[in-house]
């Protein structure tokens, strides 16, 4: 049976985004049964899950019999290239949505979260008025380009969604909560035509009733501080 990792809770501001997610839905659209193995702070940052993890966090995918694996953008890859789904059946198609999904990771997500952190990391109000309008030209740059990419075609790579769309529409779920999707249409409604799929919405459910059934004390906080 296949284990991903998950957090038993996050902040508001994160669920459904956190990057558990992305191997939820890849399992969910290829049909892999699964389970979940909820972390608190400590076991993430406890010298056996970095032994799987190194940088402690989720998710990771267990599987008997195979190493664990970690980084999503790989654990996606993985799985849809054993299942032989999820990528285009031409070879230069087949190349070519990898390096979407690579895209998505390397050169639109960094854009993001830099953004995210001065959105919800900067704590000083002056520091944030000054890095917003230059983390957001940037992420609003990376967008256009991607947008201009995507042109007119319904999936980013071939006739049909591939890991290429699952991983750029991951990633824009971070745009669209932090409202940088605003004046992008066609992305906005490429990213919901990914994100109305059942497999997302079920993975996404999935994800956020989890963290609804408990609250930050159970992520053990203090336990890290004083252990
Ligand atoms: N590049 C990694 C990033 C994983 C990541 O950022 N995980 C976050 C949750 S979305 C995490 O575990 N945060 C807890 C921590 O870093 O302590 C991946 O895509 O798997």
């Amino acid at each position: 049976m296949i284990r991903i990792t998950a957090l038993k809770w996050v902040p508001p501001f994160a669920a459904g985004q956190v990057r558990d997610h992305r191997l939820r839905w890849v399992l969910r659209e290829v049909g892999w049964p699964y389970e979940v193995r909820l972390l608190d702070a400590p076991t993430l940052k406890s010298p056996d899950y970095r032994h799987a993890q190194p940088f402690g966090q989720v998710p990771v995918l267990e599987e008997d019999g195979r190493p664990t694996l970690f980084e999503s953008g790989a654990v996606v890859l993985d799985v849809a290239m054993r299942a032989n789904r999820l990528l285009p059946e031409d070879p230069g198609q087949r190349s070519l949505a990898i390096c979407w999904l690579v895209a998505a990771l390397n050169s639109i997500e960094p854009a993001l979260m830099n953004v995210a952190e001065v959105a919800y990391f900067t704590r000083d109000e002056a520091q944030q008025a000054a890095r917003r309008p230059v983390v957001d030209a940037f992420a609003r740059q990376r967008l256009d380009a991607l947008q201009g990419a995507l042109g007119d075609r319904t999936w980013m790579v071939g006739d049909d969604f591939s890991v290429a769309d699952l991983m750029l529409s991951s990633v824009l779920k971070i745009a669209d909560r932090l409202d940088l999707l605003e004046g992008f249409d066609a992305l906005q409604r490429y990213a919901q035509r990914c994100w109305d799929r059942p497999a997302h919405r079920e993975a996404i459910a999935e994800q956020c009733a989890t963290i609804d059934a408990h609250a930050q004390v159970d992520m053990r906080y203090d336990a890290l501080k004083t252990g």
